[in-house]
Protein backbone atom coordinates (compact mmCIF):
# COMPACT_ATOMS: atom_id res chain seq x y z
CA UNK A 1 0.00 0.00 0.00
CA UNK A 2 1.33 3.75 -0.87
CA UNK A 3 2.47 5.88 1.69
CA UNK A 4 -0.28 9.25 0.93
CA UNK A 5 1.02 12.59 1.65
CA UNK A 6 -1.76 15.44 1.59
CA UNK A 7 -0.61 18.83 0.75
CA UNK A 8 -0.51 21.90 -1.70
CA UNK A 9 2.10 22.27 -4.43
CA UNK A 10 2.72 25.61 -3.07
CA UNK A 11 3.61 24.81 0.12
CA UNK A 12 6.81 24.82 1.49
CA UNK A 13 6.38 22.52 4.13
CA UNK A 14 5.15 20.11 1.86
CA UNK A 15 8.35 20.37 0.16
CA UNK A 16 10.48 19.63 3.01
CA UNK A 17 8.70 16.22 2.48
CA UNK A 18 8.75 15.85 -1.01
CA UNK A 19 12.19 16.45 -1.32
CA UNK A 20 13.42 14.17 1.58
CA UNK A 21 11.18 11.53 0.17
CA UNK A 22 13.10 11.60 -3.27
CA UNK A 23 16.54 11.90 -1.71
CA UNK A 24 15.54 8.66 0.48
CA UNK A 25 14.24 7.12 -2.65
CA UNK A 26 10.82 6.82 -0.66
CA UNK A 27 7.54 6.06 -3.13
CA UNK A 28 4.79 8.37 -2.17
CA UNK A 29 1.89 9.45 -3.51
CA UNK A 30 0.44 12.65 -3.49
CA UNK A 31 -2.88 13.96 -3.14
CA UNK A 32 -3.48 17.65 -3.71
CA UNK A 33 -5.05 19.83 -1.61
CA UNK A 34 -5.86 23.88 -2.33
CA UNK A 35 -4.99 25.87 0.51
CA UNK A 36 -6.52 28.81 -1.44
CA UNK A 37 -9.77 27.04 -1.49
CA UNK A 38 -9.24 26.56 2.40
CA UNK A 39 -9.53 22.24 1.68
CA UNK A 40 -7.48 21.82 4.75
CA UNK A 41 -10.50 23.09 6.95
CA UNK A 42 -12.98 20.29 5.33
CA UNK A 43 -14.40 18.51 7.78
CA UNK A 44 -13.22 15.23 5.85
CA UNK A 45 -9.43 16.70 5.81
CA UNK A 46 -9.83 18.00 9.82
CA UNK A 47 -10.49 14.12 10.41
CA UNK A 48 -6.99 13.77 9.33
CA UNK A 49 -5.49 16.93 10.81
CA UNK A 50 -7.89 18.89 13.14
CA UNK A 51 -5.57 21.87 13.17
CA UNK A 52 -6.44 22.58 9.61
CA UNK A 53 -2.59 22.02 8.84
CA UNK A 54 -0.95 20.28 5.49
CA UNK A 55 0.75 18.11 4.73
CA UNK A 56 -0.82 15.17 6.02
CA UNK A 57 0.92 11.68 5.47
CA UNK A 58 -1.47 8.42 6.14
CA UNK A 59 -0.01 4.99 5.64
CA UNK A 60 -2.37 2.17 5.74
CA UNK A 61 -4.44 3.65 8.92
CA UNK A 62 -1.54 5.81 10.26
CA UNK A 63 -2.45 9.08 9.82
CA UNK A 64 0.80 11.28 10.79
CA UNK A 65 0.53 15.55 10.67
CA UNK A 66 3.99 17.38 10.80
CA UNK A 67 6.69 17.75 8.47
CA UNK A 68 9.34 17.03 10.33
CA UNK A 69 7.93 13.89 12.33
CA UNK A 70 6.99 12.34 9.09
CA UNK A 71 10.59 13.00 7.57
CA UNK A 72 11.42 11.14 10.71
CA UNK A 73 9.34 8.37 9.86
CA UNK A 74 9.86 7.72 6.18
CA UNK A 75 13.63 7.75 7.07
CA UNK A 76 13.23 5.12 9.71
CA UNK A 77 10.93 2.87 7.25
CA UNK A 78 13.32 3.57 4.41
CA UNK A 79 16.38 2.99 6.66
CA UNK A 80 17.76 6.51 5.84
CA UNK A 81 21.08 8.31 7.05
CA UNK A 82 19.28 11.47 6.77
CA UNK A 83 18.15 11.25 9.98
CA UNK A 84 21.28 10.81 11.42
CA UNK A 85 23.57 7.93 11.94
CA UNK A 86 25.41 8.09 15.78
CA UNK A 87 23.29 9.76 18.67
CA UNK A 88 24.98 12.37 18.41
CA UNK A 89 24.17 13.25 15.32
CA UNK A 90 20.40 12.39 15.85
CA UNK A 91 20.15 14.58 18.83
CA UNK A 92 22.11 17.62 16.88
CA UNK A 93 19.26 17.10 13.94
CA UNK A 94 16.48 17.19 16.95
CA UNK A 95 18.59 19.86 18.41
CA UNK A 96 18.25 22.43 15.26
CA UNK A 97 14.83 20.64 14.10
CA UNK A 98 12.91 21.90 17.44
CA UNK A 99 14.54 24.56 17.05
CA UNK A 100 13.58 25.57 13.33
CA UNK A 101 9.79 24.87 14.06
CA UNK A 102 9.60 27.14 17.12
CA UNK A 103 12.08 29.87 16.51
CA UNK A 104 12.46 30.01 13.01
CA UNK A 105 9.93 28.54 9.78
CA UNK A 106 6.79 29.99 12.23
CA UNK A 107 8.21 33.54 11.35
CA UNK A 108 8.42 33.07 8.05
CA UNK A 109 5.14 31.49 8.15
CA UNK A 110 3.73 34.46 9.96
CA UNK A 111 4.69 36.47 7.37
CA UNK A 112 3.56 34.89 4.27
CA UNK A 113 0.11 34.89 6.43
CA UNK A 114 0.77 38.64 6.35
CA UNK A 115 2.41 39.48 3.21
CA UNK A 116 0.46 36.83 1.02
CA UNK A 117 -2.16 35.08 2.55
CA UNK A 118 -4.07 38.68 3.30
CA UNK A 119 -3.80 40.11 0.18
CA UNK A 120 -5.96 37.39 -1.54
CA UNK A 121 -8.29 37.55 0.97
CA UNK A 122 -8.20 41.82 0.14
CA UNK A 123 -6.38 42.77 2.89
CA UNK A 124 -3.90 45.19 3.64
CA UNK A 125 -0.42 43.22 5.70
CA UNK A 126 -0.21 44.28 9.48
CA UNK A 127 3.31 45.52 9.64
CA UNK A 128 4.00 45.53 13.07
CA UNK A 129 3.48 41.59 12.78
CA UNK A 130 6.02 41.89 9.63
CA UNK A 131 8.52 43.83 11.50
CA UNK A 132 8.02 41.61 14.53
CA UNK A 133 8.84 38.33 12.65
CA UNK A 134 11.58 40.27 10.50
CA UNK A 135 13.20 40.81 13.68
CA UNK A 136 12.91 37.30 14.52
CA UNK A 137 14.34 36.21 11.19
CA UNK A 138 17.05 38.13 11.65
CA UNK A 139 18.35 37.15 15.05
CA UNK A 140 18.25 33.60 13.93
CA UNK A 141 19.86 33.92 10.86
CA UNK A 142 22.47 35.52 12.07
CA UNK A 143 23.32 32.34 14.34
CA UNK A 144 23.02 30.26 11.47
CA UNK A 145 25.29 32.46 9.27
CA UNK A 146 28.01 32.06 11.81
CA UNK A 147 27.29 28.86 11.79
CA UNK A 148 27.32 28.26 8.29
CA UNK A 149 30.18 29.88 8.08
CA UNK A 150 32.32 26.87 9.36
CA UNK A 151 29.98 23.92 8.06
CA UNK A 152 28.73 23.22 4.25
CA UNK A 153 25.58 21.48 6.25
CA UNK A 154 23.87 22.41 9.51
CA UNK A 155 24.91 19.15 11.41
CA UNK A 156 27.52 17.08 10.17
CA UNK A 157 28.91 18.27 7.35
CA UNK A 158 26.35 16.28 5.15
CA UNK A 159 22.66 16.52 4.31
CA UNK A 160 20.28 15.34 6.53
CA UNK A 161 16.57 15.68 7.34
CA UNK A 162 17.34 19.41 9.49
CA UNK A 163 18.77 21.15 6.51
CA UNK A 164 15.58 20.64 4.72
CA UNK A 165 13.84 21.77 7.89
CA UNK A 166 15.65 25.42 7.51
CA UNK A 167 15.63 25.35 4.21
CA UNK A 168 11.94 25.88 4.56
CA UNK A 169 11.35 29.72 4.38
CA UNK A 170 13.68 29.96 1.28
CA UNK A 171 10.68 28.66 -0.33
CA UNK A 172 8.37 31.76 -0.42
CA UNK A 173 11.47 34.86 0.46
CA UNK A 174 11.10 36.16 -2.97
CA UNK A 175 8.07 36.59 -2.69
CA UNK A 176 7.33 37.64 1.09
CA UNK A 177 10.83 39.34 1.15
CA UNK A 178 11.89 37.70 4.49
CA UNK A 179 15.50 39.41 5.11
CA UNK A 180 16.95 35.71 4.39
CA UNK A 181 18.99 38.00 1.36
CA UNK A 182 21.02 40.03 3.90
CA UNK A 183 23.41 36.81 5.35
CA UNK A 184 25.92 35.09 2.89
CA UNK A 185 26.62 32.09 4.56
CA UNK A 186 23.11 31.29 4.64
CA UNK A 187 22.34 32.48 0.93
CA UNK A 188 25.76 30.28 -0.07
CA UNK A 189 24.45 26.99 1.87
CA UNK A 190 20.89 27.43 -0.08
CA UNK A 191 22.40 27.95 -3.09
CA UNK A 192 24.32 24.15 -2.59
CA UNK A 193 21.28 22.78 -1.56
CA UNK A 194 19.87 24.01 -4.83
CA UNK A 195 22.92 22.96 -7.00
CA UNK A 196 23.52 19.35 -4.97
CA UNK A 197 20.29 17.82 -4.39
CA UNK A 198 18.20 17.76 -7.59
CA UNK A 199 14.64 17.42 -5.50
CA UNK A 200 15.37 21.04 -3.77
CA UNK A 201 15.70 22.44 -7.09
CA UNK A 202 12.56 20.24 -8.45
CA UNK A 203 10.35 21.43 -5.84
CA UNK A 204 11.78 25.11 -5.87
CA UNK A 205 10.16 24.99 -9.42
CA UNK A 206 7.33 23.47 -8.43
CA UNK A 207 6.22 25.93 -5.49
CA UNK A 208 7.31 28.66 -7.80
CA UNK A 209 4.64 27.80 -10.56
CA UNK A 210 1.85 27.38 -8.26
CA UNK A 211 1.89 30.32 -6.05
CA UNK A 212 3.24 32.83 -8.89
CA UNK A 213 0.36 31.14 -10.99
CA UNK A 214 -1.60 31.84 -8.47
CA UNK A 215 -1.23 35.37 -7.64
CA UNK A 216 -1.59 36.69 -11.59
CA UNK A 217 -4.72 34.74 -11.51
CA UNK A 218 -5.98 36.85 -8.34
CA UNK A 219 -4.31 40.10 -10.40
CA UNK A 220 -1.96 40.54 -7.25
CA UNK A 221 1.47 42.02 -7.75
CA UNK A 222 3.60 42.00 -4.80
N1 LIG B 1 4.53 22.86 11.51
C1 LIG B 1 3.76 22.41 10.36
C2 LIG B 1 3.42 23.61 9.52
C3 LIG B 1 2.19 23.38 8.73
C4 LIG B 1 1.72 24.63 8.00
O1 LIG B 1 1.95 25.77 8.41
N2 LIG B 1 1.05 24.38 6.86
C5 LIG B 1 0.51 25.43 6.05
C6 LIG B 1 1.02 25.31 4.62
S1 LIG B 1 2.78 25.39 4.51
C7 LIG B 1 -1.02 25.26 5.97
O2 LIG B 1 -1.51 24.16 5.87
N3 LIG B 1 -1.79 26.36 6.02
C8 LIG B 1 -3.21 26.31 5.86
C9 LIG B 1 -3.94 27.20 6.81
O3 LIG B 1 -3.29 27.88 7.64
O4 LIG B 1 -5.16 27.21 6.71
C10 LIG B 1 4.59 21.39 9.56
O5 LIG B 1 5.83 21.44 9.68
O6 LIG B 1 4.04 20.56 8.84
Amino acid sequence: MSIKIYGDPGSGSLRRITSAAAVMGVEIERVNIDLFKGESHTPEYLELNPHGLSPVMVDGDFVLYESSAINLYLAEKAGSDLAGTTTRERYEILQWMFWSGEQWRVFATLTFDEVLAKRFMGKPADESIVNLAAAKLRAGASVLDAHLAKHDYIVGDRLTLVDFDIAGPFSQNERTKIPLNEFPNLVAWQQRLLETVPAWADTKREVDVRIDTALEAAGIKL
